[in-house]
């Protein structure tokens, strides 16, 4: 039995014990002007917390995981399932634990003052010794704790800290969130120190009407208050009041006393700048603590956003206003240090969102970085700050179990207390994905009482019920509800609370189909406000090849564009050698590990347009303000007017003043020419200014109209022969495969896991066997007829070859049979000689785009080099298509090559991969790019969808069986 008071209340197996020793929770910043004890520090990971400390000692950088610094416990990745089977509160014997230890030198003029450790965050019981005393524990993987060590240290002396950090534990049984299992000190830890006397929180709320009131808790490390001691607050250098006195008219006599004092600060703020995301309007609010004699015993800084959020009938306001959530989910996640994200990772990100229209963030599934909230503050987002609790694999036994209650109570309410005075956190959320009990309600009661300025969300809670009022949620807030229903629950009448997915188009590979659809809904459905996409992040760890381990900090560089370098790899589960995981399902975000946006982002970006074009009118083009607060003089805009013929016109644009929701016509731009066939007019708005998230000049959305329909494809017989050889295949001096009938695409994401890959390799989708049927001359072409065989059904195909000027024209017939009734695709599939490396194509892009995502890519001529288009999802799949082609050329830099030309807009891929070669590798560093090019042209594609988590493509996404039809030339350049 230890002799050391922590370990002997073993706390990894108590989850009573939430903390001893620790300090409360509050929402006074000490980062400024504290030591910081970031570094390294030396560290043995034992077997277990009862193993003995040894003498040997290695380094371990803080903030940071030990399972990506060169230890044998390496990342894990689970979604729902535990990473060990004990019940819970049980954890495995086996149980890594990390014991960090450094020396500090406590300033000697800290003497006689208040000396505070804070540890920012460390997975998943921390327990603190300073020169071998204890001081303290605490659970809560992702919210500081802080130590007071006054009686422990000597200032102008050292001291040795040691954290010993256990990682598995009954708290893991609530940390369950989908996401890799790590261990370690993930945050910054900070000394500082305060005078005896000091403020032991301060709260503000500051109201859209210009109101604030900030109060301040005092207490005094020596006991009792001192006599006469006071707060004055100054905002913005303009001084609000100097109270001498309690507060005692706002503050009930029992509630100050000569151990806790309290005082209020009341003002006004005349012709007060409000905030919202749009224009994040912040003041600096400055909290002072003076004692008797006026001098200051301790400082608060804040920044202030003055706003309002209130519910009112089934729309969430903010200032009034029923704004549209435009959210991610994001985690905390760096592909080289795992959970540890500085202030530049966190601002990066945050930039990025807001380049691509987003407007609120979920902190999935815990409270993040502190810095974090600043952000959001100053770049302007709607946060709901989600409490760290996931209990998902054990989920009904632990919302109920009293065990646990204080956990619950715990977290929620330290989230509270720490964010409270941050204008962008709109609402609270109790957790994620852990049933719904009492313990969440104890949880949700503790907060309308603290802060019944926000309202609160929980899923868990708010699926029994959308409408039930008697609910712990404010918010009706499902995950991946199907888009019809949403839409009736608007539309039936019974609808109480506003309805915003917590969760919503799941981002796993090449995703996000229908988004389009969803937004056109929500926009035109009153009830409707919006959701958070399924996620920010591709969880993919940086990994070395040849020793699987993770490469870790010293990896900057090895990746570029999502790519990572060669001998490298984007890690996910089972990637590490880990038998239990839930493989790629980690790599299910917008953007890539290394943070490169997905094409799926630009879609976003479209949706969330805040200037739009309506409509095209005889008087000109109407144009509408989409935002909900501001104007458009942040924006510019550039008209551009592209013709089939390969004719771009420009012209500045005159953004007319608009208020939001505003609409006005403005004259076109041009002489639209007669000629030049179809004909599109594209918006491109950028910046007009620097930005605090862009600088001038970044684009913003690019709306677009068509001014004229499409021309028909003209190709005109000549009399030539066409040469097909003994099978009917097409023979051509650029072709190295002549074109065959394709149904397959190598799976995504979504076909794999919403079960339709499934059905087509039962149907023999991927193995189909062509025999040709006939091969005869039909006119001026050749007819081939060939039958395509699969396990379930046979496809009858029939190309007709004919030659027209300058090249050979192909009519082609596909007839599916009835039991093909959702194949992937329905097209034409060839390969060319090597050197043709540039696509030059009329249609949408650059961005991927497919049937059911393709609004972030407007109609244009657009040019790339053919290993460009090609998108590396984690693991390898159908990727690279561009969606309403009407043309393309393929050339080599000579200008050689050949050129395309489809009846109608189609689908078409061009890249260095056979959809089987993407289908047979698991991850990129196994694919061999091919010299040549692998074209697709498809007369039919199946949408996206997001049903590896959630809903499906729509019917009219699907590839129905029965006949198809489509025809293209081929010429020589
Ligand atoms: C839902 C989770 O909340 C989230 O953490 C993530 O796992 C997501 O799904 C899928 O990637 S839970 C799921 C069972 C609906």
């Amino acid at each position: 039995m230890t002799s050391d008071p922590l370990l002997a209340l073993r706390p990894w197996e108590s989850p009573e014990v939430t903390s001893w020793g620790r300090l409360p929770m509050n929402a006074v910043d000490r980062r400024s002007g504290a030591d910081s004890l970031d570094g390294d520090w030396r560290f043995q990971l034992l077997p277990g917390p009862d193993a003995p400390v040894g003498g040997v000692w290695s380094a371990a950088y803080v903030p940071g995981v030990w399972t990506m610094q060169g230890t044998d416990d390496l990342p894990q990745y689970t979604n729902v399932r535990m990473p060990f089977p004990d019940f819970p509160p049980a954890s495995p014997a086996a149980n890594p634990t990390g014991v960090y230890e450094r020396d500090v030198d406590v300033p000697g003029d800290w003497a006689g003052r208040r000396i505070v450790l804070q540890i920012g965050a460390a997975e998943s019981v921390l327990l603190v010794h300073v020169d071998g005393r204890p001081v303290g524990i605490s659970k809560d993987s992702h919210l500081a704790a802080e130590f007071d060590l006054t009686d422990v240290v000597r200032p102008g002396e050292r001291a040795t800290v040691r954290l010993t950090v256990v990682k598995w534990s009954d708290a893991s049984h609530i940390e369950d969130q989908d996401q890799w299992w790590h261990g370690g000190v993930t945050r910054s830890v900070l000394l500082y120190a305060t005078d005896s006397l000091h403020l032991a929180d301060v709260t503000v709320r500051a109201a859209f009407s210009g109101e604030l009131r900030v109060d301040c808790r005092v207490r005094n490390a020596g006991g009792a208050l001192p006599e006469g001691w006071y707060v004055s607050g100054e905002l913005e250098g303009q001084l609000l009041s100097q109270d001498r006195e309690f507060d005692r008219a706002n503050a009930e006599d029992d509630r100050v006393s000569d151990f806790l004092g309290e005082a209020r600060i009341l003002a006004t703020v005349p012709d007060v700048r409000t905030w919202n995301a749009e224009a994040p309007e912040l003041y600096g609010l400055t909290v002072r603590l003076h004692r008797a004699d006026g001098t200051v015993a301790d400082t608060s800084h804040h920044r202030v956003g003055f706003r309002d959020v209130e519910i009112i009938g089934r729309d969430l306001l903010v200032n009034g206003e029923r704004v549209f959530i435009r959210g991610v989910n994001r985690h905390d996640f760096h592909p080289l240090t795992g959970r540890t994200v500085s202030y530049e990772d966190m601002r990066a990100d945050l930039v990025l969102l807001k380049r691509f229209g987003f407007n609120a963030i979920r902190t999935s599934h815990y409270p993040n970085d502190p810095a974090l909230y600043d952000l959001a503050d100053e770049l302007g987002f709607y946060v709901v700050d989600e409490a760290d609790i996931e209990s998902h694999d054990h989920a009904h036994e632990i919302a109920d179990d009293p065990r646990y209650l204080n956990a619950f109570v715990d977290r929620v309410s330290r989230m509270v207390l720490r964010d409270k005075n941050h204008p962008s956190i709109i609402v609270w959320s109790l957790g994620n994905e852990s049933d719904y009990g009492a313990n969440h309600d104890a949880a949700a009661g503790w907060v309308r009482r603290h802060d019944p300025t926000r309202p609160i969300q929980y899923e868990g809670a708010a699926k029994l019920d959308w409408a039930d009022p008697e609910l712990a949620s404010d918010i009706a807030c499902p995950m991946y509800a199907p888009l019809e229903d949403c839409v009736a629950h608007a539309l039936s009448g019974r609808q109480t609370k506003p309805l915003i997915q917590c969760e919503y188009s799941h981002a796993m590979g090449n995703s996000n189909g229908t988004l389009a659809d969803h937004w056109a809904a929500i926009e035109s459905t009153p009830g409707l406000q919006g959701g958070f996409i399924w996620e920010f992040w591709d969880h993919g760890i940086l990994q070395r090849v040849n020793d699987g381990r993770p490469v870790g900090r010293g990896g900057a560089g090895l990746y570029d564009n999502g790519v990572a370098a060669p001998g490298h790899r984007w890690a996910y589960g089972g990637d590490f050698g880990e038998t239990i995981h839930d493989g790629a399902f980690i790599a299910d975000g917008v953007v890539f590990p290394d943070r490169t946006p997905k094409p799926a982002m630009f879609e976003h970006r479209e949706i969330a347009a805040p200037l739009r074009i309506e409509c095209f009118r005889h008087e000109g083009v109407v144009l509408g303000n989409h935002q909900h607060f501001r104007g458009l003089d942040w924006l510019t805009g550039l008209w551009e007017l592209s013709l089939a013929d390969g004719r771009t016109l420009t012209a500045p644009a005159e953004l007319p003043d608009l208020r939001p929701g505003e609409t006005a016509a403005v004259p076109l731009p041009f002489e639209v020419p007669r000629d030049g066939g179809e004909a599109w007019l594209t918006l491109r708005v950028t910046t007009a200014e620097d930005l605090p998230w862009a600088p001038r000049g970044t684009e913003v959305c690019v709306p677009q109209v068509r001014l004229r329909e499409p021309a028909v494809l003209q190709a005109a017989p000549v009399d030539r022969p066409v040469e097909v050889d003994g099978e009917g295949l097409l023979v051509h001096p650029l072709l190295t495969a002549a074109p065959t009938l394709s149904l397959w695409r190598a799976p995504t994401d979504n076909d794999e896991l919403g079960g339709m890959a499934l059905r087509w390799r039962a149907w023999g989708l991927d193995e189909l066997v062509r025999k040709v049927v006939s091969v005869r001359q039909d006119g001026v072409g050749v007819s081939v007829v060939a039958e395509y065989a699969g396990t379930a059904g046979v496809v009858r195909h029939r190309q007709v070859l004919t030659a027209v000027e300058g090249g050979v024209r192909i009519d082609e017939e596909a007839e599916l049979p009835e039991a093909f009734d959702d194949v992937a695709r329905v097209g034409s599939v060839f390969e060319t000689v090597p050197g043709l490396d540039l696509l030059e194509w009329f249609g949408q892009g650059p961005w991927e785009s497919y049937p059911d995502r393709g609004a972030g890519a407007p109609v244009g001529h657009h040019s790339l080099p053919v290993d460009a288009l090609f998108t590396p999802y984690l693991r390898p799949q159908e990727s690279g298509g561009r969606h309403g082609v009407r043309r393309f050329t393929l050339s080599a830099p000579d200008a050689t090559g050949l050129a395309v030309a489809v009846d109608e807009p189609r689908q078409v891929s061009v890249t260095r991969h056979r959809a089987e070669d993407l289908t047979a590798a698991s991850h990129h560093d196994e694919l061999v790019p091919r010299a040549g090019c692998v074209v697709h042209i498809d007369a039919a594609h199946r949408g996206l969808g997001t049903a590896s988590c959630g809903p499906d493509t729509f019917p009219e996404y699907r590839i129905p069986p029965g006949v198809h039809r489509w025809s293209w030339t081929l010429r020589v350049l």
